[in-house]
């Protein structure tokens, strides 16, 4: 029985040398210590033997059973340590900060529309979508704007053969959907736009949200208040707000809406022309004669409407001077997003 004791050590030895990962380390421990592992098949041949050998015999199967837990405890702790240790032949060393994902992010003015449109969806506006290219119809018509009027001019709007247009803002959208459900509405309309314009703060295409809501009642009051509470989503909470009258043909009465400088606190500076105010949209009550062009009936429904440009609001937020480094695709402008 010592020879085998001693046969069962080196076995033992020579297994656990070659062990290099914690699973056959477990199948070592059930195979030398487990219910049918050698240590117990030692135990039960000890029955055989006589009290004297049962003694001497006994100790031995004993200090070998100590051996082996140890050994499998030293072996699980290196292992447990070199799990997490760069050895010279990984190639992955899981101590490292993760690497961050290279192939893209959102472009700029993408991320302003999504954060606009989360904002007006919490204030349960719909999302709504149309064609960019319109019929005069959509385009001016319905929308109150007469044939001589400024707007339809050619140095503003790109013609498409057939007498469309490539729209020049996103209100045909609104007109589309009113023309298909009833009151109460609540939308907003994100897209391209097309306008034939170009230097540092003009681009032939831009983007626009636009937003309209129509209920029982809907006041001036209710206006002014979802424009503030927008802007100070995107600007802060101690935002100062301020409405200009204006005029747009779809609007009665009409609004610009100012905040104050985000450049220089309202101080005055070359971005506000030292006015201390920045014109950030324009707003205004839903003139009666659009209401009309879809049968609405304007004694019993008003409405509000609103517009801006996403990259006037984007060029404020993070001061951009030149509203063409959006469209050029240079990499080292748009990594900083
Ligand atoms: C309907 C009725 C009314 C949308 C409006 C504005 C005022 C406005 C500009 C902001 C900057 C265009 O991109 S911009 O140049 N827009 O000032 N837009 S009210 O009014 C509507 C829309 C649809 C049926």
């Amino acid at each position: 029985m010592i020879e085998t004791i001693e046969k069962h050590r080196q076995d033992f030895d020579s297994r656990i040398r070659s062990t290099s990962t914690s699973e056959p380390l477990k199948q070592l421990r059930i195979d030398f210590l487990g219910k049918k592992g050698c240590v117990q098949a030692l135990m039960k041949d000890l029955r055989q033997a006589s009290p004297e050998e049962k003694r001497q015999l006994g100790k031995l199967i004993n200090n070998f059973k100590q051996y082996v837990e140890s050994q499998l405890e030293e072996k699980q702790g290196e292992l447990g340590k070199s799990a997490h240790k760069p050895s010279q032949n990984d190639t992955f060393d899981t101590t490292l900060p993760g690497r961050r994902e290279t192939t893209g992010t959102l472009h700029p003015i993408t991320q302003v529309m999504e954060e606009i449109t989360t904002i007006f969806m919490g204030l349960g506006f719909q999302v709504e979508e149309g064609p960019e290219i319109e019929t005069d119809y959509y385009n001016f018509e319905a929308l109150n704007i007469p044939k001589d009027h400024p707007a339809r001019d050619m140095q503003d709007t790109f013609y498409v053969e057939g007498g469309t247009v490539l729209r020049t803002h996103t209100s045909p959208v609104q007109i589309h959907v009113m023309e298909n459900r009833e009151p109460p509405l609540r939308i907003i309309a994100p897209g391209k736009v097309y306008r034939c314009d170009s230097d540092v703060s003009h681009t032939p295409m831009f983007h626009q949200i636009e937003g309209l809501m129509v209920d029982k009642n809907v006041s001036f009051s209710h206006l002014k208040g979802v424009m503030s509470i927008f802007l100070q989503e995107v600007f802060g909470k101690e935002t100062k707000v301020r409405f200009r009258p204006s005029f747009f043909p779809f609007t009665c009465p009409s609004a610009e809406v100012d905040i104050q400088c985000v450049i220089c606190g309202g101080k005055g500076c070359r971005v506000c022309s030292q006015t201390g105010w920045l014109e950030i949209l324009g707003c205004g009550m839903v003139d009666p004669a659009v209401l009309k062009c879809v049968n609405y009936d304007s004694e019993e429904w008003t409405g509000f409407a609103f517009g801006l440009g996403i990259e006037r609001i984007s060029m404020l937020k993070y001061g951009i001077n030149d509203i063409r480094l959006f469209f050029e695709n240079d990499l080292r402008f748009l990594k900083q997003f």
